[in-house]
């Protein structure tokens, strides 16, 4: 009888500090502005949090058009700069599901991947395009501030 709550208490114990462990590796960066005229009370943040080899990001969003449709990426570090990774023009490495804006333009939508994708500079930051027209982009979070 001993032994057995002892196994039990030592399997409780564990789950707790995995948990713990999860919560402290979660990040959250804020959404800002792009200069566009789209959607200008667009707003939001997404937060990341690891376990293991993989990553799962939430966007929390508003201020989106209601009932419209949106596409969203991790894209890394590109050319066109090396201080600003929402103006830098770097290719996707990692999509989020394509979602749409319920009736108050506001969305949740997440992704889960491998942290390989979007390690360094693979994961400079995070647009929200609309998806009937991907080069408005109003809301941009940047995820890596300086390029390698
Ligand atoms: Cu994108």
């Amino acid at each position: 009888m001993i032994v057995h709550k002892l196994v039990l208490g030592l399997f409780t114990a564990t789950l707790l500090g995995s948990c713990s462990m999860m919560m402290g590796r979660s990040t959250t960066y804020t959404f800002k502005h792009n200069p566009t005229a789209a959607d200008p009370a667009a707003m939001g943040r997404a937060v990341a949090s690891r376990d293991g080899s993989m990553v799962s990001t939430t966007l929390t969003l508003s201020g989106l058009t209601p009932s419209k449709a949106y596409i969203a990426h991790y894209h890394a570090f590109g050319p066109a700069s090396s201080t600003d990774p929402c103006a830098s023009n770097g290719p996707v490495t990692l999509g989020f599901p394509n979602f749409t804006a319920d009736a108050s333009g506001k969305v949740s939508v997440t992704v889960t991947g491998d942290m390989a994708k979007i390690a360094g500079d693979m994961g400079a930051y995070i647009n929200v395009h609309y998806a009937s027209d991907p080069s408005v982009v109003p809301i941009c979070a940047p995820v890596k501030m300086t390029k390698s």
